[in-house]
């Protein structure tokens, strides 16, 4: 372990949907895990999330009528990508990725599961308001910094350190340990807002 007991490692959403051959494939998400299983060695706090859909799910495109995975509608708490059904509860696709090392886990954080609203971040559902409670569990466990890896880097890692960022955590993100579903600029907006607030891109 090299970092002190302030310091948590967030691995977001390593899961077999988001690597090659699942719903939501993110190109070469399944190249992440050994670097991860690496980092895991450095730190003293764990913290893995999951993201964890029941099937009437509203960012399901096959739930809404007449509409494409990867468009957009709005929602009451603002605008909501459609996504391909992914992540779904008990599903094999919602089990973290082979291979990933979760023996060291002290928390999994699971998010999406209200049917009515998406939950990109680690902390706030996608009304900015609902939170998962892991805020105060890193409070309670005296944590203050933040390093972040996983998938995907312009949607559920982008949203988690921006929100971690504005509740006063010190952030960094390792891009190697990360990978991007690149939708429409998504990625190159990521990284633009993260560096903008302050969140340090390693
Ligand atoms: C994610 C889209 C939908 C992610 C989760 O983990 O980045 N992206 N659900
Ligand atoms: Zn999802």
């Amino acid at each position: 372990m090299t970092h002190a007991t302030n310091t948590a490692l967030i691995i977001i959403d390593v899961q077999n949907d988001f690597c090659p051959g699942g719903n939501l494939a993110v190109e070469n998400g399944d190249q992440i895990v050994e670097r991860i299983n690496t980092l895991q060695d450095d730190y003293a706090i764990t913290v893995l999330t999951q993201d964890w859909h029941p099937s009437n799910h509203t960012s399901f495109a096959d739930n809404h009528d007449d509409a494409e995975p990867f468009s957009q509608v709005d929602m009451a708490y603002g605008p909501q990508v459609l996504w391909p059904r992914h992540c779904v509860i008990g599903t094999a696709g919602a089990a973290f990725k082979s291979g990933l090392n979760t023996d060291h886990a002290d928390l999994i954080i699971r998010k999406g599961y209200n049917p009515d609203i998406d939950s990109y971040s680690a902390f706030f559902e996608n009304d900015h308001k609902t939170q998962t409670g892991l805020e105060g569990y890193l409070r309670e466990r005296g944590v203050t910094k933040l390093v972040m890896v996983g998938l995907a880097t312009d949607f559920c890692v982008r949203f988690s350190a921006v929100d971690a960022i504005k509740l006063g955590f010190q952030v960094t993100v390792i891009q190697d340990a990360c990978r991007a579903i690149d939708l429409d600029g998504s990625l190159a907006a990521a990284l633009e807002e993260m560096s903008s607030l302050g969140v340090l891109l390693k």
